[in-house]
């Protein structure tokens, strides 16, 4: 199977799946529906929940129904985190995948309230789930222990508190690694740590996941800080006048480019554990660095597979 034809038939399940999730018409106020909605479909790249069945399904043969729940969670995660970022509050972002975002549709109430609901949902389907299988319920509470954990404050969020206070550490690279590897990288290494634990995975195939998670998490941060680069097409200037500490600001367009493609060659040496199994998985890691070669000047779409 080719690559794109296995990355979109994960993408069509994980689409239905997470329309059932959201449940019946009626048994929550519409606007509050829609706004979930607008920002759940159609969606990005589903990367994180394509990981995660990557690994589940793809890598130890689980029945995919199983995972299906996790997967949806870590998407709607990654979806009220991109609802908030934009808000005035935080990012102030008018659009978000070439639509406008979230609080410009529904106003700055309903996108966080949306955002909330999507956070809890995503915990509401994983229990629900974890009670179908009450013989692998150790390994349910202990993945979504794994997920609540790199999304939280010890993650996503005080990655996110660290970029918005722009915390210094001890060197520009120490500032920014901590800042990616909790904002960026946490969800996208829980992504793969979570469906291993799921998976029943050894201690050896778990941590290999892991840090190939860590790294492609890290490498797919600066390569969008690349690309907004290029978009923005603002030099080193703004980066500071915006306070913007991000790659190309400190090591340029082609310093930042090697360093991702360093640390994807690193995360691929960890996949050789895996052998041929994790083909799709080294697949995915490759389109990732590909992006870095490719600008939305040549019409690439950021969201397109
Ligand atoms: C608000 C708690 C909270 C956290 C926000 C994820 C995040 C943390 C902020 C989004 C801003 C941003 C550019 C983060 C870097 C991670 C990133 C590149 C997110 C976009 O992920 P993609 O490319 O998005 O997977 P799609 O559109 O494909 O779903």
């Amino acid at each position: 199977m080719s690559f794109n034809t296995e990355y979109s038939s994960y993408r069509s399940q994980i689409d239905a799946a997470l329309k059932g999730f959201l449940g019946q018409a009626g048994q929550y106020p519409e606007t509050l529906r829609m706004s979930m909605e607008y920002s759940l479909f159609p969606g990005g790249k589903r990367l994180r929940p394509v990981l995660f069945m990557a690994v589940f399904d793809g890598l130890f043969g689980k029945d995919q129904k199983e995972g299906l729940a996790f997967a949806c969670a870590l998407e709607m995660i990654h979806t009220y985190s991109l609802i908030h970022d934009d808000l005035p509050a935080m990012d102030n972002d008018d659009y978000r995948r070439g639509n406008l975002s979230n609080h410009r549709v529904f106003g700055d109430a309903a996108a966080i309230l949306a955002g909330d609901a999507l956070l809890n949902l995503a915990y509401e389907i994983m229990h629900d789930n974890a009670l179908l299988y009450p013989d692998n319920l150790l390994a349910h509470v202990k993945a979504m222990k794994l997920i609540s954990d790199a999304s939280g404050a010890k993650g996503m969020v005080g990655g996110q508190m660290a970029d918005m206070e722009l915390q210094w550490r001890a060197s520009a690279e120490e500032t920014l690694n901590y800042i990616y590897r909790n904002k960026t990288a946490a969800l996208i290494e829980v992504s793969l740590t979570a469906a291993a634990e799921l998976a029943k995975a050894d201690e050896d195939e778990i941590k290999a996941l892991s840090s190939f998670g860590s790294l492609i998490g890290l490498a797919f941060q600066i390569i969008d800080d690349v690309l907004d680069f290029k978009i923005e097409d603002i030099s080193l200037e703004c980066g500071q006048k915006c306070g913007k500490l991000t790659y190309p600001v400190v090591y340029g367009v082609e310093g930042s480019k090697n360093i991702a493609q360093t640390l994807i060659d690193k995360a691929l040496a960890e996949l050789d554990l895996f052998g041929e199994r994790a083909k799709f998985l080294s697949e995915i890691a490759h389109f990732l660095a590909d992006r870095s070669e490719l600008g939305d000047a040549c019409g690439y779409n950021k969201t397109s597979i």
